[in-house]
């Protein structure tokens, strides 16, 4: 038998009981979002950037069937490189512990370890959210309905552009998810600054996110997520005129090579790097080191 508590690592721990600051980052992006090496690089660098703000990373992922909140530098190694790391939403949290399994979180499992490990700001690329063809598929990520009952924050650029993000919106509408723009009262669509939609709220800095927060844990009337949606500035994004080519072809990729489910995500996100040669993937880079820093200095002022 093995012990199926969580595990914390040696920083976080500490952080824990000094009550610093801490962030949480999850891990899929790392094994499936990101190519190899850029990944291990970058999820380096996105742990950097939260403790250059004076804020501690807590990388989150399963190694051995053992749920760790804060991964060591080889850990993260591991998740990295190994072709036996699954994707792991929340429904697989307990059949790939049984298993003995190395996994990585997506948003909707690292949001609900986070919650049970009491911390509460997450710092992602972009969120799951529903598919273009969900109509037909029901493809929907199961981030959405996380989210619906986590009391998170989630700082993230937006929802990913290869979903329907109005049909998002609207689900995130439905679920109970607050959703803020940082600097904006336009949503944004990761690779993209404005994916075309109003936002009822905006905040200007991460005291007011903290205010939010607060004001949440008061009243406790809703126990749902609060989406920080944080856009690159235009001239950081990704050229639309290139987004919207590559994603067609992507989509047509799909259909060709019959891909579905858990797949969908990281097929798209591996056609963008190859296609537009590496530029979609510095992008998607500044965005999440950009949500890291703006996710530390929320932590830090809460
Ligand atoms: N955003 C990214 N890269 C990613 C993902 C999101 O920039 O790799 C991952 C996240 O882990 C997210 C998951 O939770 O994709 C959604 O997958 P699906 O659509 O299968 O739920
Ligand atoms: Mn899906």
């Amino acid at each position: 038998m093995i012990n199926h508590a969580i595990r914390f690592g040696s920083e976080v721990e500490a952080a824990r009981t000094a009550g610093a600051p801490i962030v949480a980052l999850e891990s899929t992006i790392i094994s499936h979002g990101l190519p190899r090496p850029a990944n291990l690089t970058v999820a380096k660098e996105i742990e950097a950037t939260v403790r250059a703000e004076g804020a501690v990373p807590a990388t989150i992922g399963m190694i051995g069937g053992e749920i760790v909140v804060g991964l060591d530098e080889g850990e993260i190694h591991h998740l990295a490189g190994s072709d036996d790391v699954v994707k792991l939403s929340v429904r697989d949290l307990a059949p790939a512990a049984a298993a003995r399994a190395d996994g990585a979180t997506t948003v909707a499992a690292t949001s609900a370890i986070a919650a049970k490990a009491g911390i509460p700001v997450f710092a992602t690329g972009g969120l799951g959210g529903v598919h273009r063809d969900a109509s037909a598929t029901f493809d929907e990520s199961a981030d959405l309905t996380a989210l619906s009952r986590l009391p998170i924050t989630i700082v993230c650029a937006g929802v990913k552009s290869i979903l329907d993000v109005g049909a998002t919106l609207e689900r995130l509408e439905t679920l109970g998810v607050s959703v803020v723009g940082y600097g904006t009262r336009r949503f944004p669509g990761f690779y993209l600054t404005d994916a075309g939609f109003d936002l009822d709220w905006s905040v200007a800095d991460p005291e007011s996110v903290a205010e939010i927060i607060r004001a949440a844990r008061t009243h406790e009337v809703h126990g749902g997520a609060l989406v920080v949606a944080n856009p690159l500035p235009a001239d950081e994004q990704l050229d639309p005129a290139l987004h919207d080519r590559v994603l067609a072809e992507g989509l047509a990729g799909l259909a060709r090579d019959g891909v579905t489910g858990k797949e969908v995500t990281p097929y798209l996100l591996a056609h963008f790097h190859t296609a537009t040669e590496g530029k979609s993937l510095d992008v998607n880079v500044r965005i999440i080191l950009r949500n890291a820093q703006l996710a530390a200095r929320i932590a830090a002022a809460l």
